[in-house]
């Protein structure tokens, strides 16, 4: 970790044990809609819990944005080149803020990055696809954004302050981002046959990636119960799934896109969307390290790990200088 005002929580709790009243007290307190902050004690499964996530969740934003970030310097046309080049630096953007949330739990980053390029900590599947052509670009500009707006705005208001604070910042700017994916999209489906068609294959190839993109089915989680408890996670996966089926199906199908599963369609009575269940052994496969481009994500980080390490000397060494005058 940076800087030198720095506590680690997990020394500071060390010896307080954790007494049914304390576990008892703490989920008054999240039941009560407070706010869990930094300096409060909290179940040490709590904090093992939220680092995960919001671990996850910041190296999602790094690796997302290369998929999107290899159509820089093919964007058709300057304006949308800017726009793109903006997006993809946002992306980086909320991964430093969602980094610094998690340092205030007590993993530093340099360990969140090690278990990153090592392969020992996950990130969203969705980026282990490959962005073939200008519309996947424009695709996960609008879906996969939309998606993670769906999961942000939820858990923005949850029970970890620095998490919360980060994640409504994040949904600002995403809710631009959604809006130039959009924008590119109905471009390209209202353009020539040859736009049509480049639009409609990367929804195909988009459509079971975005659906596991919100987590195995409630059926088979495995933390959503225990989240929900301690209001980290408001909704479940399936609900997210379904808020995001009945907000953006019906804007794909207004474009004369179609989306490959022929079962998929609201029922009235129950107000749900159905749908093919999509195939879980793909999801696990993909986020266990054996998707198209796992390997060549993590070398990407790899690289820039190993040709940004100066970068990072420097800022010790020159912190090193800084702090000595006044020891
Ligand atoms: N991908 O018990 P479950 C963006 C894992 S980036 C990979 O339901 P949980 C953007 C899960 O970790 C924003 N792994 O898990 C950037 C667990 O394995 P472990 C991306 C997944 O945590 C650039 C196991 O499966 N958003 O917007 O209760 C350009 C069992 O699952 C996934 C986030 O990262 C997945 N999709 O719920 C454009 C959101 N799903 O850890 C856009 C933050 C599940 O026990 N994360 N797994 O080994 C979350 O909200 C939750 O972690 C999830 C899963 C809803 C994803």
């Amino acid at each position: 970790m940076y800087g030198n005002a720095y506590i680690d929580p997990n020394e500071k709790f060390a010896s307080v044990e954790e007494t049914p009243e304390l576990l008892a007290s703490f989920q008054a307190r999240i039941d009560r809609g407070e706010k869990i902050e930094p300096q409060d004690w909290m179940p040490a499964m709590y904090r093992k819990q939220l680092i995960r996530m919001i671990e996850q969740h910041a190296h999602s934003e790094i690796i997302g944005a290369l998929p999107e970030g290899t159509w820089i310097t093919r964007a058709p046309g300057f304006r949308r080149k800017l726009a793109l080049m903006a997006k993809v630096q946002d992306e980086v953007g909320h991964a430093q803020l969602l980094y610094s949330a998690a340092e205030t739990l007590g993993k530093s980053r340099e360990d969140m990055m090690n278990d990153l390029i090592t392969g020992k900590s996950k990130y969203s599947n969705i980026f282990n696809y490959p962005a073939k052509t200008w519309a996947d670009s424009a695709v996960i500009a609008w879906l996969v954004d939309a998606g993670a707006i769906v999961n942000q705005l939820a858990n923005s208001k949850g029970s970890y302050g620095p998490y919360c604070r980060a994640l409504e910042r994040i949904c600002y700017e995403e809710s631009f981002h959604l809006k130039y994916g959009h924008d590119n999209v109905v471009h390209l489906a209202t353009g020539t046959s040859k736009q049509r068609q480049m639009v409609q294959e990367a929804m195909n190839r988009w459509w079971t990636p975005l659906m596991h993109f919100f987590g195995p089915s409630d059926k088979i989680s495995v933390h959503t119960e225990t989240l929900m408890r301690w209001k980290v996670k408001m909704a479940s996966n399936d609900a997210m799934r379904q808020q995001f089926l009945d907000m953006y199906v019906p804007k794909i199908w207004d474009l004369g896109l179609t989306l490959p599963d022929p079962k998929l369609k609201k029922n009235e009575e129950t107000g749900l969307w159905e749908y093919t269940e999509p195939d879980w052994e793909e999801f696990k496969r993909v986020i266990n390290g054996d998707g198209p481009c796992n390997a060549e994500r993590l070398a990407v980080r790899r690289m820039a790990e190993e040709n940004g390490k100066w970068v990072a000397n420097a800022i010790k060494n020159d912190e090193e200088k800084y702090v000595t005058p006044f020891a």
